[in-house]
């Protein structure tokens, strides 16, 4: 495969203050996950989030009567535990040190708790997520010009959490490189194969940083590295997958990127492809 088949222009990556544009973030306040409210469900548990006014999202403005629910429930310690699960121990203080792709340093509360960098959630503990601090993720973009019609489109799946539509991803596994993970992901959730070897290399990072997901709370976050890919004519051609999706993955679809598309994709995705059309 040569570089002339594939014309993916570097942009600057952002952060997800930028990215938000300097707002708070949303979804991580007002939304609960939806296999969050499952797994509790199954522990007799009833979830809600604490309201936080946008005003008091950052944790350098104090909010005295904050008392959010706490929720620890790891998935890999539960009985929706997957294959690969590995949850991080019951205090936080046994963590040395948190990585993130958000903020430089991660600072943590009274228990050793780490703080989310992008603010209050309105719940504390980890929710389902195995680890504290960031979980790394990684997300691939595909975009093509459709053949037909000559509309930019996007690999898009249905995840099976939330319904919601969002691009092929996943958890980076220990050792793995955020590329690497979004081949794999792409790969397991779409069952994606391609006549001409789809050249990772040629991937651009879009976006690096904090994901405003229905699963975070103020202890525990998702990270994602987004990669994107434009497929000229000849190799988008050459790629198949299973529309049925496989893995995370309830359906898969070229999608049409319309002015309403973002409104409609899981977590930061649609801010993530906003800002890939407008860069
Ligand atoms: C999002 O969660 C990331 O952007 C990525 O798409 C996804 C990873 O979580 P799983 O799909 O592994 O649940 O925050």
């Amino acid at each position: 495969m040569t570089p002339e088949h594939y014309h993916t222009p570097e942009i600057p990556t952002p952060n997800f203050a930028e990215l938000n544009g300097g707002h708070p973030h949303e979804v991580a306040r007002s939304i609960i996950n939806d296999k969050l409210i499952k797994i509790a469900d199954a522990y007799n548990i009833e979830v809600s989030r604490e309201r936080v006014p946008d005003a008091y999202v950052d944790w350098d403005v104090e909010l005295a009567y904050y008392r959010p629910q706490t929720i620890d429930l790891p998935r890999g310690n539960t009985s929706f535990r997957k294959e690969g699960d590995n949850p991080d121990p019951q205090d936080p203080k046994m963590i040395e040190g948190f990585i993130s792709l958000e903020a430089p340093h991660i600072y943590r509360d009274y228990n050793g708790a780490p703080l989310n960098p992008a603010g209050r959630t309105g719940l504390r503990g980890r929710g389902i997520l195995d680890k504290w601090g960031p979980t790394p993720a990684a997300d691939l973009i595909l975009l093509r010009n459709n053949p037909e019609t000559g509309v930019l489109e996007t690999l898009l799946i249905n995840r099976g959490d939330t319904g919601e539509l969002a691009f092929p991803g996943g958890k980076v596994d220990p050792g793995e490189d955020p590329r690497q993970t979004a081949f794999r992901e792409i790969i397991e959730e779409t069952g994606l194969t391609s006549d001409t070897e789809l050249d990772m290399s040629h991937a651009v990072t879009a976006y690096e940083g904090y994901v405003d997901d229905s699963r975070n709370t103020d202890n525990a976050w998702m990270e994602t590295t987004a990669m994107y890919l434009y497929l000229t004519p000849d190799v988008a051609a050459g790629v198949h997958f299973s529309e049925e999706g496989s893995s995370d993955a309830v359906a898969a679809a070229w999608t049409a990127i319309d002015q309403n598309l973002p409104n409609r994709m899981f977590a930061s995705h649609g801010k993530i492809l906003d800002y890939i059309l407008t860069a």
